[in-house]
């Protein structure tokens, strides 16, 4: 196991790694140390052919607290623009593995941001989740008016973005933010779960899906369906389809 400062990346087990946010004197609030250390963390595992699956974790209080307050009110706009914590949460978005959030505590901001950039969420039944950017004048930046929108669809997101009033796991997981509520203090154990399912699977069948998933959130239904139909059959001549379809027919 190795610890940086900000995110302890736990040892790969059954092809699953966690990446635990570790600063709960904050209440994990994302700053930038936090958000390098988790892009590199997830951009060299997204290189390792043996990482199947990547799971994020925060502690029982807090997931995150969303950006680190301190630092983002020395941030201006310009600034913003090239910063190495834009360019990590771009880099945390191109992963082709997949990513796993497990949620207990407060996900809120940047950190329910970061629930929404994963491609599946368990949540704990304490959790809670919100976008409370406005109350500080400011708005969502890394996805929250887009990637809400599109689970929760507008109604909610709406209400979320605007009040930044917060929900709780169940509606969580009835407006599509997570997909599974467990026990609190159990969701890295359900995630960690379902990550070594995922990771048991073919590595480039498991990535060409995920793409075709996240695609439909950004291509005309056509388009995705073209995208779907190239990558289901460049899979139908991978060696590894026709030795999985082998193993089955042999029984
Ligand atoms: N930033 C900095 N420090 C924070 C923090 C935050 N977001 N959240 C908590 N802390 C610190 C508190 O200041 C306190 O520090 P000490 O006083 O002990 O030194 C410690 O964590 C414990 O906090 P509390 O005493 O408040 O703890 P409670 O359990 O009572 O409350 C809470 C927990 C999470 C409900 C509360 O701390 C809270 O409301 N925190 C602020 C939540 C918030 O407003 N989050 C939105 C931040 S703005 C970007 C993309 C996205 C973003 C930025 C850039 N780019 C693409 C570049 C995102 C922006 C945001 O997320």
């Amino acid at each position: 196991m190795s610890a940086g400062a900000d995110v302890v990346i736990g040892p790969l087990e059954d092809g699953v790694v966690v990446l635990t946010l570790a600063r709960p004197e904050a209440r994990n609030a994302l700053r930038h140390q936090t958000m390098i250390e988790l892009a590199d963390a997830i951009e060299r595992l997204d290189a390792d052919a043996d990482a199947r699956g990547i799971i994020i974790a925060g502690g029982q209080k807090a997931f995150a607290a969303g950006a680190d307050i301190a630092e983002m009110a020395a941030l201006d706009g310009p600034a913003l623009l090239a910063h190495p914590r834009t360019l990590a949460w771009q880099r945390i978005w191109r992963a082709g593995c997949p990513l796993i959030a497990a949620v207990e505590g407060w996900a809120l901001g940047g950190g329910c941001e970061l629930v929404l950039s994963c491609d599946l969420a368990i949540a704990g039944a304490g959790a809670r989740f919100g976008q409370p950017e406005i109350t500080l004048g400011w708005m969502p930046g890394a996805g929250g008016t887009q990637r809400l929108a599109r689970s929760a669809g507008k109604a909610l997101t709406m209400q979320l973005v605007l009040t930044g009033d917060q929900i709780d796991a169940e509606a969580a997981r009835a407006a599509g933010i997570v997909s599974e509520v467990v026990p609190s203090g159990t969701a890295l154990s359900r995630a960690r779960t379902l990550a070594q399912r995922i990771a048991s699977h073919p590595r480039q069948a498991t990535r060409l899906a995920k793409q075709a998933v996240l695609r439909a959130f950004e291509t005309p239904l056509s388009e995705g369906l073209r995208e779907e139909h190239a990558s289901f059959r460049h899979l139908a001549s991978s060696e590894e389809r026709a030795a999985r379809m082998a193993t089955f027919l042999r029984g």
